[in-house]
């Protein structure tokens, strides 16, 4: 299993590169990487299992943030926003993900954003768009396609920018760090 020792931070270059994509079958290697990925989020929102690992509670995490450079990224999203619920809105490892159409409109979490593998802080609205379709392969090599709003396609523009080598901070305003076009959505 992955711990914080694990995740690699800001600036190391493999958060800035561009992830391999994969191909299928994958590996038994690569499958043991999603199930790895995905178990970091399982055991880091729930708050019993945590108290022995102490991880950042995460909603996503690609395959850069632990040092591997290919296209897999999970994602473990509560139905609710907040991290006490235990409904799940979508369980999910992504490859090979690419968004393929966005809304004009764009969204951004009042709260800004962080991430596992930023420990500075940088405040400011991170501009993404506010409706995106996604088209992605799960683990068998089935190709899928999804269309996300608000908190959850936040949350993968945010893992896909991982495996392009961008980084939340890349979409804040340096000027001004709390604009946001007149008719954007702020969430949360
Ligand atoms: C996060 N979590 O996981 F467990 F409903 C952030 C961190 C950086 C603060 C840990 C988060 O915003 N909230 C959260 C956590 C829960 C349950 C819940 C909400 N990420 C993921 C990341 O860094 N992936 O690369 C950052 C988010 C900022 C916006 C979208 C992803
Ligand atoms: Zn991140």
């Amino acid at each position: 299993m992955f711990l914080m020792k694990d995740v690699v931070r800001d600036p190391n270059p493999v958060l800035r590169a561009t992830a391999k994509k994969l191909t299928f079958p994958l590996t038994a290697e690569q499958k043991q990487l999603a199930h790895d990925l995905m178990e970091y989020l399982v055991i880091s929102q729930d708050e019993e299992a945590n108290a022995k690992y102490h991880l950042r509670p995460g909603v996503g995490l690609a395959a850069p943030q632990v040092d591997q450079s290919l296209a897999m990224t999970a994602v473990l999203i509560p139905d609710e926003e907040g991290d006490d619920g235990d409904k799940i809105f979508m369980k999910e490892v992504l490859v090979n993900p690419r968004v393929i159409s966005n809304s004009v409109q764009n969204a951004a979490l009042a709260e800004g954003e962080g991430c596992l593998s930023v420990d500075d802080e940088h405040p400011g609205y991170v501009v993404r768009h506010a409706r995106v379709t996604i088209e992605y392969y799960n683990l068998d090599g089935e190709k899928k396609k999804i269309r996300l709003k608000n908190y959850p396609a936040i949350v993968c523009q945010h893992e896909i920018d991982h495996l392009n080598g961008i980084l939340f901070y890349d979409h804040i305003s340096k000027e001004h760090p709390l604009e946001m076009d007149p008719d954007g959505i702020l969430l949360g």
